[in-house]
């Protein structure tokens, strides 16, 4: 196992980070900017390294600037974390031209997830089934328009090079398609440096729903089940759980067996993420793989008992999973909230002097934090400040803790969106397990709307 590393990586993720090293005597350097001089896990860290200004580009995405910390602090190995450089291929290589380790998977796979069109193709090879669509990069607006006549609208353009929404437009007419096809690989190329564009068919009033994978260097492969993602705004997840109120014990036994047929197909190690869209008929199809660790972790976490950024560096040390897919079960259910410093109505970011924060402390619960009661909300980074995570023995369960815990969660000095999820846990809809992709848009915005 390694003695120190370093986490490339700011707020909840990298506290989240540096608990797991304690816990194994893994001695941590932390990396931070300017604007936070401040935040709790530079404290939590054993060293810490001032890498620059506020904004990412002077810091949290300055490679120099880490591998120079990194080196003086004598980290064997680098955890990225989440967003940031955590799926940037150039910068795994980099880390490992170095002669450090990077905690995660190869450079090579993560190029190739981080191509869409390369992604649907090996996932196909893999018998994973994907969305019906192109396999390959769509030159033109005049062969785009026999492509979407021939596979049905509605139909989704993508770009290759996209993830998490842009540069991705629905399209239900010939009429809409010369515009949608166009402005979007304009918005690839501006954001991405790639206008590469693909086509699919619309899987109508989907679910997000994703499957959490675990490899070692040594040919083992798991899967620790599913997470219901859907309730997002904009691409941005609100509320995540596990299991899937969705699925039934056959559907989530399939797409289980699927992602490990993707991970061996893939040769992917460490911990990585299969994303699919199911529709109402339980079909399920895949969209992206995420090659890092994610956001909604914790909920996995709960439910299998298993620490992920433990197997994470054990994995990236090269030791050999010590349990296998039977020893995984499901216990109980487990609930995400992200709380983000932003208005409940307007959906505004909200950053800002905190002058109160106190949170829940019933049993069950679990706060994975990037303040402390008195912190400066930087503008310069992404709004989510916390993440309440609760377990119970079902659904129903969880459900009641998160609703009490909302209640008791008080943040003062800055708006925060803790008046919408009590709104969304409360919801008929949500109550009845009915989480699609548009759940905000069918059942929030009215909602508040009226009140
Ligand atoms: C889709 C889709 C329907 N059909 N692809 C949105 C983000 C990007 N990762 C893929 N996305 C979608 N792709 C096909 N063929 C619907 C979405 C989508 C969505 C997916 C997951 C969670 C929330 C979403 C909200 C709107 C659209």
């Amino acid at each position: 196992m390694f003695s120190k590393i370093l986490i490339a990586n700011r707020g909840e993720i990298a506290a989240r980070i540096i608990r797991t090293c304690q816990r194994f005597n893994i001695k941590t350097a932390a990396v931070f900017s300017e604007a936070d001089q401040d935040a709790p896990y530079v404290q939590q860290a054993d060293e810490s390294y001032l890498i620059g200004k506020p904004r990412v580009n002077e810091s949290y995405l300055n490679v120099e600037k880490i591998i120079k910390a990194a080196k003086e602090s004598g980290a064997e190995a680098i955890h990225p974390g989440y967003g940031l450089l955590s799926e940037n291929a150039a910068f795994a290589e980099r880390v490992k031209q170095e002669g450090l380790t990077f905690i995660g998977p190869s450079a090579e796979v993560i190029a190739e997830m981080g191509d869409k069109i390369a992604a649907r193709n090996v996932m196909k090879a893999a018998g994973v089934p994907v969305v019906p669509g192109t396999m390959e990069a769509v030159e033109n607006v005049t062969e785009a328009k026999n492509i979407a006549e021939e596979i049905g609208y509605p139909v989704m353009v993508k770009a290759a090079a996209g993830g998490g929404g842009i540069g991705m437009q629905s399209v239900s007419s010939n009429e809409e398609l010369a515009k949608a096809f166009e402005s979007n690989q304009k918005r690839a190329k501006t954001f991405f440096g790639d206008g590469k564009m693909f086509i699919e068919k619309q899987i109508i009033n989907p679910r997000h729903i994703e499957i959490q994978v675990l490899a070692d260097h040594h040919g083992h492969a798991l899967h620790l089940f599913e997470r219901e993602c859907s309730i997002q705004r904009r691409h941005q997840k609100v509320i995540e759980e596990a299991p899937s109120p969705f699925l039934s014990e056959e559907t989530r036994k399939k797409m289980g067996d699927s992602a490990l047929q993707a991970v061996q197909t893939l040769g992917y190690t460490n911990a990585g993420t299969i994303e699919f869209l199911v529709d109402e008929n339980e079909n399920f199809y895949f969209l992206e793989m995420n090659t890092r660790l994610q956001v909604e972790h914790p909920v996995t976490e709960e439910i299998t008992g298993i620490d992920l950024v433990e197997q994470q560096l054990r994995v990236a040390a090269g030791e050999a999973l010590s349990f296998s897919q039977n020893d995984l079960v499901i216990n109980g259910h487990a609930i995400e909230a992200r709380i983000y410093a932003e208005d409940s109505n307007t959906f505004y970011p909200s950053p800002g002097q905190l002058t109160k924060l106190s949170l829940p402390e019933d049993p069950g619960l679990r706060h994975e934090l990037a303040v402390h009661s008195n912190s400066f909300v930087s503008p310069f980074y992404d709004p989510m400040i916390a993440k309440l995570i609760v377990h119970g023995e079902s659904r129903e369960a969880a459900v009641q803790k998160l609703t009490a815990a909302l209640h008791q969660y008080e943040i003062e000095g800055i708006k925060s969106n803790i008046t919408m999820l009590k709104r969304i846990v409360t919801n008929e809809h949500y109550l009845q397990g009915h989480t699609t992709t548009s759940f905000i848009q069918d059942y929030y915005l009215p909602a508040i709307s009226k009140s």
